[in-house]
């Protein structure tokens, strides 16, 4: 059976173990060095259920993972920084028997009571054999937002990843020759699947920024890095920054290949990039669920406001409102996205009620609304959930934040928006009715509130207080009708 990562044993034998395979800060691992360390872990865990990943973006991270993958053991990666409620529910739905930590990370509560094991990244245990193979058996359990209720983890398995990971190297004619550059966190697709398991498929390297900095990213970019990944926010940020930033726009020139993802790069951030660099940025769709399903191929035309075209095995339809699928292509015709291959998720964890997502013939229903251009290039003009924001490239569904604003005491009623935003694609609004209109609760308190009880990107950047919220005769909130008075 094939493994997920060759380039970790195939080194041994063809002597190229001292090849580059991460780098964090000074930090680094060779292939030789990261199949000893991820083995000696591997060994360590064998037989565990699921164990939960404490994501901070660290090399201990990375070795966890692919220790896990080794052991074939699922892995739960954790947000640091999620909040007591966020973490409970993670760890209660779940239900890892350890967490892998780096030594001397402080972990909150819940997680202490965990079987704990330090990842220590210059072990040398038996190196891997080659049993990272590829097959339906999970690999991750990622936690993603709905529009109701706390995340669900979206259960990954082996094949998923190394399909999608295949599809992008086709698209992306991505080898073992590049070496990635990106600061995104690693308790998500993007960067975790992305951004360090793919380098590692190839036999590549990535280097890790530990937290985004457009500094940073000109740095790596001008001392060799190949292609960078971000999420829109990290563009945008670039664009702004470009124009006094000449080195930054060197490096960016320099680049094979720019690559954005989690969610739409507004075409004036595209077309200043491209002013100023000379180079194009190129997007790819995908989902937790999904992962990868479009792209803009490295060898095709960088059309600024789509998502490519679909990866090599993903089957891609749009259907209309009434369930029949669009079959001519006028890029106008609006349908729900739906999917449909080897990259799919195969459940959500504990949740049978909501694989209703999948059609019975095995059509994933992304939710994304979307047209074809007549060559077959997909533009995404929206989404069916009003209810689900995409901040920063995160996802965060309106229904967890109402839910956690209303379990403060100054809090009656709550409703929450997504409201456009140049930086963070959408910004995070809450419409409150106070408990006590004469001493309402501020946003630095509200957004704390979230904060520590989900997730600092789930916190709200605007509250709004009404006396009441306008309801229909069914008493459901009408957000449409939230204006600001
Ligand atoms: C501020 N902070 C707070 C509070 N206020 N912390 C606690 N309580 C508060 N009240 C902290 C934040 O935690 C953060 O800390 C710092 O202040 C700044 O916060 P903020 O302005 O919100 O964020 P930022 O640092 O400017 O972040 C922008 C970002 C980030 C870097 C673009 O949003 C990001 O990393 N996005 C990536 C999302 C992503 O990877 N999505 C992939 C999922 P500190 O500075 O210490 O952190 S989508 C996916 O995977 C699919 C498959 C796909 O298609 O890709
Ligand atoms: P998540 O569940 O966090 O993985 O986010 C998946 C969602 O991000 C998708 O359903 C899309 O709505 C959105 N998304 C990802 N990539 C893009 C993109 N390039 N353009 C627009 N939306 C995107």
């Amino acid at each position: 059976m094939s493994s997920l990562f060759p380039a970790l044993t195939e080194g041994r034998t063809d002597g190229r173990t001292d090849r580059p395979a991460l780098r964090f800060g000074d930090r680094s691992l060779t292939y030789g060095e990261l199949g000893a360390a991820s083995g000696a872990l591997a060994a360590r865990i064998g037989g565990a259920g699921r164990v939960a990943v404490w994501a901070t973006p660290a090399l201990e991270t990375a070795v966890a993972v692919v220790a896990a993958l080794e052991a074939s053991i699922a892995a739960v990666p954790l947000n640091p920084k999620s909040g007591e409620k966020e973490l409970g529910h993670i760890l209660a739905d779940s239900a890892p028997t350890l967490v892998l930590a780096a030594p001397g990370d402080e972990l909150p509560p819940p997680l202490r009571d965990l079987a704990r094991i330090d990842v220590d990244v210059r072990a040398t245990g038996p190196v891997p054999h080659g049993e990272a193979s590829v097959d339906d058996a999970p690999a991750l359990v990622v936690y993603t937002s709905g529009t109701t209720g706390p995340p669900k983890g979206a259960v990954i398995p082996r094949r998923a990843v190394a399909a999608t990971l295949d599809a992008l190297a086709d698209a992306w004619q991505w080898t073992g020759d590049d070496v990635l550059v990106h600061g995104l966190p690693l308790f998500h697709v993007h960067g975790l699947v992305l951004g360090i398991l793919g380098p590692l498929r190839r036999g590549g390297s990535v280097r890790h920024l530990g937290r985004f900095t457009t500094e940073g990213v000109a740095r790596e970019l001008n001392a060799g890095a190949t292609m960078l990944f971000g999420v829109p926010t990290m563009y945008h940020r670039i664009a702004q920054t470009l124009p006094d930033d000449p080195e930054l726009a060197k490096a960016l020139g320099r680049a094979r290949l720019l690559v954005s993802g989690s969610a739409a790069l507004p075409v004036h951030d595209h077309e200043r990039i491209a002013a100023a660099t000379g180079r194009r940025v190129i997007e790819r769709y995908g989902m937790t669920e999904t992962l990868m399903n479009t792209s803009v191929r490295a060898d095709g035309e960088p059309r600024a406001g789509t998502v490519g075209v679909p990866l090599p095995g993903v089957e891609l339809r749009l259907v209309e409102e009434d369930g029949s699928p669009i079959t001519s292509y006028d890029s106008e015709t609006v349908g729900e996205i739906q999917v449909r291959g080897p990259n799919l998720f195969t459940e959500y964890l504990n949740r049978p009620d909501a694989t209703a997502a999948f059609t019975a013939d095995g059509w994933f229903r992304t939710g994304d609304m979307a047209v074809r251009d007549p060559d077959g290039y997909v533009r995404i003009v929206g989404r069916k959930a009003t209810d689900l924001i995409k901040s920063g490239g995160y996802k965060i569904g309106a229904g967890e934040i109402e839910n956690a604003l209303l379990e403060h005491p100054g809090v009656r009623e709550a409703a929450v928006t997504g409201e456009p935003d140049a930086d963070l694609g959408e910004r995070i609004v809450a419409w409150i009715v106070p408990a006590d209109p004469e001493s309402p609760p501020t946003v630095a308190e509200l957004a704390d509130h979230v904060a520590n009880r989900l997730a600092p990107h789930k916190r709200p950047r605007v509250v709004h207080h009404l006396a009441s919220l306008p309801r229909n005769d069914m008493g459901k909130i009408m957000k449409r009708a939230l204006t600001r008075d």
